[in-house]
Parts: structure tokens; C-alpha cells; sequence
């Protein structure tokens, strides 16, 4: 993504620098979970003085790297934060006593967290100490940043996104589109992004198990629903882990010992069940090869366990068009995904959409 320039600064500068502070949180994208990402700069006389960036659970957050980034300086200075700051002690100690000790004059927060243990009480602690205090600057850039975040936080269930590709005739495909699995690609990118994939062993045969291409990318769990009685799966040494979910039916051999875990039933709502016990916050269900019907997918949308969807739309023909019966019809729908601006991606249109 392009660096925001002096020419964004326009006439609204608390925007511009929240922005700023966006950009910064996501350089650290796929490696914060449990955690937000949260960007912080510290301002003066028109000028960025310090910079921040929460860069990994445990480590300290945005604010603490901004304020040691200016140093000093920070003394009358004003904080923009991306999220409000923490007032707790948790993994680290509250960033708004670190705001009030480095004598802020100001500060300006993206969103307030929605995490209970913060909720307002930061902005609170802030306000006592006599400082200024503007809350709600490029909210929905700063929502969307933290989407998957805010939604775990506020219902304990993994944020969960459904990808699936059909071809220009409207059929499913299990392909990828050629530019999709390479570095700026979506699919790669995709994988950044969640904590865990859900694959089909049925995709495996065809394909390598995907990992994503970004630089110093976090490469999420690749949970492979075995599909094949009796197969045995192969899976080249990675860097990523990789769990085996099966049923007592099915059964699977495989190779290197892989963990794997037998369910009585591979039902959508058992693995997205075992996903958040493992205290995955964000998943991705790959359907490609098929992890379980289109029907049961479409009651989990039904039943709130999938919160986003995205569809790629391949320039070939040709695809599987009795899979992609009503229930799909119906899922995009659900999705509004009318209303979502295509994206071109290599040969592909992305298609996103909310449930
Ligand atoms: C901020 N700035 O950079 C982050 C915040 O376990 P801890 O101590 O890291 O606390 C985690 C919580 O702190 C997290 O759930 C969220 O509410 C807040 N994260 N807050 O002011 C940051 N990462
Ligand atoms: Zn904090």
C-alpha cells in the first residue's frame, strides 16, 4: 500500500494522522492475535515526532514505542492513537498512565476498545488528568483494521470468513486464480490475516498446502478436514502447523505424524466449535474440495458462525454447477455482495461482502 503523503493532509489533520496511525498498525498484520493491531504518532507544532505500532501479543503496545520515539519531546505534544488506550494491567502495564506521565496535551483516538476491561475507562483516566480528549476519528477505517478483532471480543466466537471461487458460467471451481497465491496476491494475503485455515484434503491432491506468500508473513494453522477414507496425507516440511480434523468414520493415516483429532461428526459448527477452543480468533473456510456442504454452510451463515465472505471470480468456464445450487445463491445474497465494489486481482474479480 502507497505511503500517506503531505498531500493527504488536506484540511482535517486529526484524519490524517489516525491514518497514519492505521498504516503503521498494520505492519504488524497477522502477527498480533490475541491482540489488535494499534498505531500510534505523537505530534507537535504540525510535526510527526514519535511513531508506533503494537507489533506482537506481550510486547508493548503503540503508544509506549511512540512516546519512547519522541522522547522528551512528547511534552505538550498530541498522541493520536488508532484505539483508545488500554487503562489495565495486562501483558503490559496502561498506556494512558504512560500518556499522562509523558504529559500529553492531547490525544485523539481512533475508536474506543471494545474489550470490557478497557471500555471508555481509558478515555476516562485521560479526561481526570486533565487531558484533552477527542474520540471517533476515521471510526469505520479504524473498525475495519481490527474487524476480526472486535468481533471475537464482543461475542468470544472466532471472526470467520468463507472463500470460494466460481467460474464466469457460475459454477464452482476449486481453483485459485493465478495471481492469487503470490505475494500481494488475496488469497496470500488471506492467510495473513487469519489465525487458522480450514482445508479439505480433497483440495490437497491438486494442491500444495497453501502458505502465504507476504514478506515475514504469519502463516496461520492449516486445519485439513480429511475428506478421503484411507488417505494418507503428505505434507511437506513448512514452517506452519498442521492439524488433521477427521470422523470415526473416515479415519486417516497420516505421514510424519501429524496431530490429528477424531470428532464423531464433522459438522460446520464442531470444527468452527474446536477452532475457538483452541483459541483461534479468526478462521478461514477454504471451500475448495468441499469441507461440508453448501447447505450446512448456508445455515451457519444463518446461525451468525460466519461473519464475511469472499467469493473469486475466474475468467474460465466450466465450472461445478450442481454444488453451487440455491444454497450459494442464497449465501451471496446474505452477503450483499451487489453492493460491494468488485475488485480486479490478476485475472480474478474479489468479490466481498458482510454477512
Ligand atoms: C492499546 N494499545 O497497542 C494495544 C491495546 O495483554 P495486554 O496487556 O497486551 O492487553 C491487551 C489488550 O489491550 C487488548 O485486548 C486491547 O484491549 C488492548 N490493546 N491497547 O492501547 C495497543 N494492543
Ligand atoms: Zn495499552
Amino acid at each position: 500500500e502507497a505511503s500517506l503523503g503531505e498531500d493527504d493532509k488536506k484540511d482535517n489533520d486529526d484524519g490524517f494522522y489516525i491514518r497514519r496511525c492505521v498504516e503503521l498498525a498494520r505492519k504488524a498484520i497477522g502477527h498480533t492475535s490475541p491482540n489488535p493491531m494499534v498505531g500510534c504518532v505523537i505530534v507537535k507544532d504540525g510535526k510527526i515526532i514519535g511513531e508506533g505500532f503494537h507489533p506482537k501479543a506481550g510486547q508493548p503496545h503503540a503508544e509506549v514505542f511512540a512516546l519512547r520515539d519522541a522522547g522528551e519531546l512528547a511534552e505538550n505534544s498530541t498522541a493520536y492513537v488508532s484505539l483508545e488506550p488500554c487503562n489495565h494491567f495486562g501483558r503490559t502495564p496502561p498506556c494512558s498512565e504512560a500518556l499522562i506521565k509523558a504529559k500529553v496535551k492531547k490525544v485523539v483516538v481512533g475508536m474506543v476498545d471494545p474489550n470490557p476491561i478497557v471500555a471508555s475507562r481509558g478515555v476516562a483516566k485521560l479526561q481526570d488528568a486533565g487531558i484533552d480528549v477527542t474520540v471517533g476519528v476515521e471510526e469505520e477505517l479504524c473498525k475495519k483494521l481490527n474487524e476480526a478483532w472486535i468481533h471475537q471480543m464482543k461475542t468470544g466466537n472466532p471472526f470467520v470468513t468463507l472463500r470460494y471461487s466460481l467460474t464466469i458460467d457460475g459454477g464452482l471451481s476449486d481453483d485459485l486464480g493465478e495471481e492469487s497465491m503470490e505475494a500481494g496476491g488475496y488469497y496470500s494475503r488471506l492467510l495473513q490475516e487469519h489465525d487458522a485455515v480450514v482445508l479439505s484434503s480433497k483440495s490437497l491432491k491438486k494442491y500444495s498446502v497453501p502458505e502465504s506468500k507476504e514478506p515475514k508473513s504469519n502463516q496461520p494453522l492449516r486445519v485439513i478436514i480429511a475428506k478421503d477414507p484411507n488417505q494418507v496425507i503428505q505434507i511437506e516440511e513448512s514452517a506452519s502447523k498442521v492439524v488433521i480434523f477427521t470422523d470415526q468414520q473416515t479415519g486417516v493415516g497420516s505421514e510424519k505424524g501429524i496431530e490429528t483429532r477424531v470428532f464423531d461428526e464433522l459438522k460446520l459448527g464442531t470444527i468452527l466449535e474446536h477452532c475457538k477452543g483452541e483459541g483461534l480468533c479468526s478462521v478461514l473456510l477454504d471451500l475448495r474440495g468441499g469441507i461440508v456442504d453448501f447447505e450446512e454452510i448456508l445455515k451457519g451463515v444463518e446461525g451468525n458462525l460466519v461473519q464475511k465472505l469472499v467469493v473469486e471470480v475466474l475468467p474460465i468456464w466450466g465450472g461445478n454447477k450442481e454444488a453451487t445450487s440455491l444454497e450459494a445463491i442464497k449465501i451471496g445474497q446474505k452477503a450483499g455482495l451487489n453492493k460491494f465494489e468488485p475488485k480486479i486481482v490478476g485475472k480474478s474479480v474479489i468479490l466481498e461482502g458482510y454477512f
